[in-house]
C-alpha cells in the first residue's frame, strides 16, 4: 500500500456498497488524486471475498437506464476480511491509525435494535454472546472491540458512518454502540462519546442481486470474466451529515451532498421510495409478478405505489414537502427500468425490519392527525397476506422473525392477521393504540384479495 493511502473499513461489502459508496470513492480518488482504499469486511459469509480475491477485489459496474448501458471498472477495494474466520484482523483494521472511517451497510437487522423502541436489543443472542464473550459475532460487538483496541493504542479521530436505510441511522448506531460499551466498559463508552463522530447519511441507488445474465453481459461487453459484477441504475444520491472526526474523501466533488441536516432527505426517501417498494413487493408477489418493472406496469399496483407515496408525502418536513410530486414522478420512472430486472422477492425480505421504518411512521402520524390512509394500510395488509400465504404453503420467510411470523400466519384465517399485527417486536403498541386501523388492515389481509391484476 503506498504511504499516501488512507483507509475506509467497510462492514457489509454487498452489491449496494459496491455500486454506491465504493463508486463515489473511486470517482473522488480520480477527481482529487487522493488514494482512499477500502478494506471490506463480511461478517460471516466468505462468498464475496472468495469471488473477488482472484480478481484483486476489482469488479465491473453495469450502469443501466433508458439512455443506454455503460460499463465501469471499479478498483478501490483492497482486501476483504471474513470476520468469522479472522476476527482479530477486523479489530486491527478498525484500530489502525491509517483508518479514518468505518462505514456500514449491514441492513436493518444488522443493527440488532428493537423495532419498536430503536434501542439495542440485549436479548438478541449475538449481542448477549458478545456482551460476555470474545471474539465478537455482531456488528456492534466488532465496532466495540475495534474501538476498544484503538483507544488502548492511543489512536483517535475516527468516523463511524452508517449507510443503511434507517431513520437517524448515525444516531441509532451511536446509541446502540454506547449502550453496549457502557455494559462492557464504561470508560470505553465515555471515550466513544467524546472521540467518535457518527454522521447520519441518506443513501439511494437501486442495486439488484448479481445474476448469470449480468455476468454474461459483462463478459460480452468487456471481454473479461467477472465472478461478481454489479448492475445499477444511473441515478444515485448520497446526502451525508457534515459531522466527521477526521479526513474523508471529497465525495462532494463527485455528486454527494454534505449537509447540516439529513433528516428531511432521509424521511422522504424511506417513506416514498422504500415504502412504495415494499408495497409493490408484497402486493406484486401476491399478484404473480416477479420484477419491480412488471409491478409498476400493472395499473392497480402502480396506483397503489403512487398512493403510498402521496399519503407519505403529506407527512414530509416543510423543507422537502414541495418536492414530493417531482420526487414521486422520478421514482415511478426509476422503478420502470426493465434493464435492471430488480426482483420483488429481494425487496420482500426482512419485512419485519422494514415496515416499521418505511410504512408505520407515516401511518401513525396520519392516524394521530385524523387522516385516512388507505394505501399505507393496504401496504401493511399486503405484507400480512404475504406472510399468511407463505405460512399456508408451508414455506419460509427470509426474515429474522420468520418463526414467530409463520406461527402467527398459520393461525385460523380470522386470527392470523390480528396476531401478526399484535407482534410487539414489529409493531410496538400499534394494534392497541389504533384498534380501528388494525381491524381495517386485518380485514384486508387475505392473499386472495391481492391475487387479481389489471
Ligand atoms: C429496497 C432498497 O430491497 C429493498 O428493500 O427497497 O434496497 C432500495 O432499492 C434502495 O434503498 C434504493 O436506494
Amino acid at each position: 500500500m503506498p504511504d499516501t493511502a488512507r483507509r475506509i473499513v467497510h462492514l457489509g461489502v454487498g452489491n449496494f456498497h459496491r455500486a454506491h459508496q465504493a463508486w463515489y470513492t473511486a470517482h473522488a480518488n480520480a477527481a482529487t488524486g487522493e488514494n482512499w482504499r477500502v478494506t471490506g469486511v463480511s461478517l460471516r459469509r466468505p462468498d464475496v471475498a472468495d469471488a473477488l480475491a482472484p480478481q484483486n477485489f476489482a469488479y465491473t459496474l453495469e450502469i443501466e437506464d433508458a439512455a443506454g448501458t455503460e460499463y465501469e471498472r471499479i478498483d478501490v477495494i483492497e482486501n476483504i476480511i471474513v470476520a468469522a474466520k479472522a476476527p482479530g484482523d477486523v479489530i486491527a483494521a478498525i484500530a489502525d491509525p491509517a483508518t479514518a472511517i468505518v462505514s456500514l451497510t449491514v441492513s436493518e437487522k444488522g443493527y440488532t435494535i428493537n423495532a419498536a423502541d430503536r434501542r439495542l436489543d440485549k436479548d438478541d443472542p449475538g449481542i448477549a454472546a458478545d456482551l460476555s464473550g470474545f471474539p465478537p459475532r455482531t456488528t456492534i460487538g466488532f465496532l466495540s472491540a475495534g474501538l476498544a483496541a484503538r483507544r488502548v493504542a492511543g489512536h483517535k479521530a475516527l468516523t463511524v458512518m452508517s449507510c443503511d436505510n434507517l431513520p437517524g441511522n448515525g444516531k441509532v448506531l451511536r446509541a446502540a454502540l454506547l449502550e453496549f460499551a457502557q455494559i462492557k466498559d464504561p470508560g470505553l463508552a465515555a471515550w466513544i462519546d467524546a472521540e467518535i463522530a457518527f454522521p447520519c447519511a441518506m443513501v439511494d441507488r437501486i442495486v439488484p442481486a448479481t445474476t448469470n445474465a449480468l455476468r454474461a453481459r459483462v463478459k460480452a461487453a468487456t471481454h473479461m470474466d467477472d465472478a461478481l459484477p454489479v448492475a445499477t441504475e444511473r441515478f444515485s444520491q448520497w446526502v451525508i451529515e457534515d459531522r466527521f472526526a477526521g479526513p474523508r474523501p471529497k465525495w462532494e466533488d463527485v455528486g454527494a451532498q454534505i449537509v447540516e441536516d439529513v433528516e428531511p432527505y432521509e424521511i422522504r426517501k424511506l417513506r416514498l421510495l422504500n415504502g412504495a417498494h415494499s408495497a409493490l413487493a408484497y402486493a406484486g408477489l401476491l399478484a404473480g409478478k416477479t420484477f419491480v418493472h412488471e409491478a409498476v406496469a400493472d395499473r392497480r399496483l402502480r396506483a397503489l405505489a403512487r398512493a403510498v407515496m402521496m399519503e407519505a408525502a403529506e407527512t414530509l418536513p416543510d423543507s422537502v414537502a414541495d418536492t414530493a410530486e417531482d420526487y414521486a414522478a422520478t421514482l415511478l420512472r426509476r422503478f420502470n427500468n426493465p434493464g435492471l430486472a430488480h426482483s420483488l422477492i429481494q425487496i420482500a425480505m426482512d419485512g419485519s425490519q422494514k415496515l416499521p421504518v418505511r410504512i408505520l411512521p407515516a401511518l401513525t402520524e396520519r392516524l394521530s392527525d385524523g387522516h385516512a390512509s388507505p394505501a399505507l394500510e393496504t401496504a401493511i395488509a399486503a405484507w400480512a397476506a404475504f406472510v399468511i400465504r407463505t405460512a399456508r404453503e408451508g414455506g419460509t420467510l427470509n426474515d429474522p422473525l420468520n418463526a414467530g411470523l409463520i406461527a402467527a400466519g398459520t393461525a385460523g384465517t380470522a386470527e392470523a392477521a390480528n396476531s401478526i399485527l399484535a407482534m410487539p417486536d414489529i409493531f410496538g403498541g400499534f394494534a392497541a393504540d389504533h384498534p380501528e386501523a388494525a381491524a381495517r388492515i386485518a380485514a384486508q389481509a387475505l392473499p386472495e384479495n391481492f391475487s387479481s391484476t389489471n
